[in-house]
């Protein structure tokens, strides 16, 4: 091999003469061997590298297209209609945003973001995005959300929505039916399928759901034959800075996703003005999706620059191009033509000089690749055949294209939702659509007749294409489920063994993965947890989900349940990422619909590290409609005790509960998790109905009791009475307990028999759905006041008890004082306001106050509060329980 000296000796005689004929010879391999090139230019490197030389490599490209003009294809489609049929989408989808607005000042909506977007989803629509009548499954598109009008519109000639629809946009409570103002199923069950506009988050999903269909590839539910779906994502540049959206890019890369397709549309603005003023947005995300191991296609500019890059032999368009930043391109777009060949072209002369022949309308209308039919198709084709990365296709546009002095790039342009009857003429008049001057001034929708070319053409290829998109069916498959017995274990108590509801969980989950119904479709979600929720004898069991199955020996082979990792594994393991976690279980919790494949997901994670964290994922959960089984684990501010302050968590039941399609049960004992997940599985996957389950696990172990009789509706509904107090004693209190906590109130049971009172303990599985229940029944009465009023399931519970009630658990307070108004004599509450300690669970549970002393002495003073009893028992029960009246608060 060749010293290093030697190569920097050669490399130094590059700037002679020797260096012009290296140059040469690169110059004519350029010449002769286009296709090698890529391989000879790695191979040179490689070699360098080798001799020790480390030569940068950029990440970046020049500022040009990726595809040479003379590799484009031709185009396929007739562009004439086609332009039409944009021109009408466009013109419906301005009118729409601003007749609302006009009605209603406030009701908002957005005419640029489409507008910049038109060509780079017409080209999709006319050649590429497949629909749910083809064979196989649809391509899965995440369409951006705040172009919605540019959908809604579409659907309009489609024939699929009617001008009452779109008149009704954002006013969904309407007769005959509104328009959601973005992507939500929750609203559109049968045209959305993937919400958007939360900014990050559809980019986040479409990477998971791409990676899902491989999965379900993999372990055999979509057919090999079967056509693969693609999943293209419509990502905003401005969207593009959430860290979601950039944070798992390297998955789609090393998982070779090549069913994956992102266009960030680079419209160079986001709403309150450039993205990068100073820098380049695309050049930026090249760099980084690059590195990331993308196939990265840069559409940047149009056809008509192509000329000019022929007669660029010296590059210094290219370089001029470099130069300029995005806040000089946004300034580009706003200006005459006169001003860019001043600034723009001018800055040389003998760049000026190539632009002579062009009038200043010319340089004017020099195109954006992204509102080039041509060149998109380009990107399209190439991305749609790509093999073995995800492609992200850079398309530069301009925001507000087409509405000239309205907004067309300007900074206001994001919040432009009006047009003054000259700028509807100018649009009109550049888009070339049929409406008269007498009509202008209404604005309104315009529809070629169905026997015209325009709808013709546009419903042939939507039919080739198999059919329209959006659109969200629903397959449910019917499941066998486990039968009644299956749980029978569960019931049971566990004599002396003692055990976690972690544990017990784990139990029911393993069972459930050996069942011949249901076990192959269960998706068992895990953030790099297994280990701590006793779950790594899963990955043995089922295996861990790579594609590349396992090439390596794991360093515990020789133990029997060792990290095994297979290309047909059952579970997905996602490393320490929440958010990625989050998205794995959407898409498998929505497969019933989007792939009419059924899917089972239990996605199990440290209960601080979900709602907390991540909870806008949950709430995209509820809007997409998913089912599944969310297991926050190592719950309980004080159950959870050495871990402290940012790991003990007592308020996700209060994050969770704002989500309305959420069930959010604290279960205490291995029979209650029974009962929830037996009613889950039914609810969601024999009933249909689209929610999903949130349960917190503990990680205390004690026994497991017995089941008490009849306490399944109670379960259910999110309160039974666990434990009847003694008799014949002379007070007498109701003690309301959650989760492991519970136990505490079974000890406060006991101590407070010495005080003469007869404790009964209840178990509060879920305070969410006994609110819900109690606020549905009043308002019931409310709006029928001359009928016999309805009680609620915790009023007809409560109302026969007698005594004062208190509730305890390892939640905030306000968790279980969700049901105070409807508990007869009011509520005393214990919880773990504040933010958590490190210590040993009896400590903790004595500083948030929720131990059984705290308890017992919280009935006592209730009952002396009702002058029940003597305010001298409560100071007695103070002392002897050693409790201390100046501590301070534990929420300080
Ligand atoms: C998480 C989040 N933050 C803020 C917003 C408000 N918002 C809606 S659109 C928008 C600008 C989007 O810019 P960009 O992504 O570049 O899209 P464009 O309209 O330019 O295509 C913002 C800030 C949001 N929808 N979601
Ligand atoms: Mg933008």
């Amino acid at each position: 091999m060749e010293s290093k000296e030697n190569i920097e000796l050669k490399l130094s005689k590059l700037n002679g003469a020797e260096g012009e004929e290296w140059v040469e010879s690169m110059e004519k391999m350029l010449r002769f061997a286009t296709d090698q090139n890529p391989y000879f230019l790695e191979k040179l490197w490689q070699r360098l590298e080798q001799a020790g030389l480390h030569i940068p490599r950029s990440v970046h490209t020049p500022y040009v297209n990726t595809i040479p003009c003379d590799e484009e294809p031709d185009y396929p489609g007739n562009r004439e209609i086609e332009r039409r049929i944009k021109s009408y989408i466009r013109w419906n989808a301005m009118a729409m945003v601003v007749k609302a607005n006009r009605v209603h000042g406030g009701l908002g909506g957005h005419i640029s973001t489409y507008a910049s977007l038109a060509t780079l989803y017409e080209v999709g629509f006319n050649h590429f995005f497949r629909g749910p009548d083809g064979p196989g499954p649809a391509d899965m598109v995440f369409f951006q959300g705040h172009a919605s009008p540019g959908n809604y519109a579409r659907a309009y000639l489609e024939g699929r929505l009617t001008e009452r629809n779109l008149h009704n946009f954002r006013q969904e409570l309407q007769e005959g039916g509104g328009l959601s103002s973005y992507p939500h199923p929750y609203l559109m069950p049968t045209f959305w399928q993937f919400p958007s506009v939360s900014m990050g988050l559809a980019p986040i999903v479409s990477i998971y759901q791409a990676r899902f269909n491989r999965y379900l590839k993999a372990r055999g539910f979509i057919k090999d034959a079967e056509r693969e779906p693609k999943v293209w994502c419509f990502v905003g540049d401005g969207e593009s800075d959430e860290p979601e959206s950039r944070g798992c890019i390297s998955l789609a890369a090393r998982e070779k996703l090549d069913n994956l397709i992102w266009v960030i549309n680079c419209n160079l603005q986001r709403l309150d003005g450039p993205v990068r003023g100073n820098d380049k947005i695309i050049q930026e995300l090249e760099g980084q999706f690059r590195g990331a191991g993308w196939n990265v296609l840069k559409v940047i500019w149009g056809s008509d620059w192509d000329a000019l890059f022929k007669k660029d032999t010296k590059g210094l368009l290219v370089k001029r191009m470099e130069e300029a930043v995005d806040g000089d391109y946004q300034k580009y777009s706003v200006e005459p033509g006169s001003y860019t060949r001043k600034h723009f072209f001018g800055k040389d002369p003998e760049l000026a000089a190539m632009v002579n022949h062009l009038s200043d309308e010319q340089i004017q209308k020099l195109l954006r690749g992204g509102h080039d039919v041509k060149k998109v198709y380009a990107a399209y084709k190439a991305a749609s055949e790509h093999k073995g990365q995800p492609t992200v296709i850079l398309a530069k546009t301009v925001k507000g294209y087409g509405l000239g002095e309205a907004g067309e790039g300007r900074n206001i342009t994001h919040q432009q939702k009006k047009l003054n009857e000259k700028e509807l003429r100018e649009f009109r008049e550049r888009f070339d659509i049929p409406i008269s001057d007498e009509d202008i001034a209404d604005t309104p929708f315009y529809r070629p007749a169905d026997t015209s070319p325009e709808i013709s053409y546009l419903l042939e290829r939507r039919k080739t294409l198999g059919g329209f998109l959006p659109q969200r069916r629903v397959h449910n498959e019917k499941l066998d489920l486990p039968n009644a017995d299956f749980y029978n274990e569960f019931y049971k108590a566990s004599g002396d063994a003692e055990a976690s509801t972690t544990m017990a969980f784990v139990k029911i989950l393993t069972k459930m993965l050996r069942h011949a119904g249901i076990g192959r479709r269960v998706v068992p979600i895990i953030p790099d947890e297994a280990r701590t929720f006793g779950m790594d004898a899963l990955f043995r069991q089922i295996g861990i989900y790579s594609p590349k199955g396992q090439l390596y020996e794991p360093v515990d082979r020789e133990s029997l349940l060792y990290y095994q990792e297979a290309k047909d594994g059952q579970i997905l393991e996602e490393g320490i990422n929440e958010a990625g976690s989050m998205s794995s279980f959407i898409a498998a919790g929505t497969s019933y619909a989007n792939l009419g494949t059924t899917m089972l997901p239990f996605y199990i994670f440290y209960s601080m590290f979900g709602f907390q964290r991540i909870g806008d994922l949950m709430w995209l959960a509820g809007d997409i409609r998913a089912k599944g089984f969310l297991l926050g684990a190592t719950a309980g501010r004080t159950t959870l005790n050495g871990e402290g302050l940012q790991h003990q968590d007592g308020h996700s039941h209060l994050l969770a509960s704002t989500i309305p399609s959420v069930l959010s049960y604290d279960p205490a004992f291995a029979y209650e998790i029974a009962v929830i997940i037996e009613e889950g599985l039914h609810r969601m996957y024999e009933k249909n109905e689209e929610i999903f389950y949130y349960l917190t696990l503990h990680n205390e172990n004690y026994p497991m009791p017995d089941m008490p009789k009849g306490a399944r509706e109670g379960i259910l509904k999110g309160l039974y009475k666990f434990k009847t107090g003694a008799p014949n004693l002379p007070h007498k209190a109701q003690i309301i307990g959650s989760g492991a906590i519970l136990r505490e109130a079974l000890r406060a049971q006991e101590i407070l028999t010495k005080y003469g009172v007869s404790a009964d303990v209840w178990s509060a599985t879920n305070y969410k759905e006994l609110r819900t229940d109690a606020l549905n029944a009043r308002r019931w009465n409310m709006l029928n006041p001359s009928q016999a009023p309805k009680k609620s399931y915790v009023e007809t519970l409560l109302e026969k008890e007698k005594g004062v009630f208190v509730s305890v658990s390892d939640n905030m307070k306000i968790v279980a004082d969700q049901i105070a108004p409807w508990v007869p004599g009011g509520l005393m509450t214990l919880g773990t306001d504040g933010f958590g300690r490190s210590d040993t669970r009896t400590e903790l549970r004595r500083f948030f106050e929720v131990d059984a002393e705290s308890t017992v002495v919280a009935t006592l003073y209730t009952l002396a509060e009702k002058k029940l009893i003597e305010r001298s028992v409560v100071a007695n029960a103070i002392t002897d329980l050693q409790l201390d009246p100046k501590k301070a608060h534990p929420w300080i």
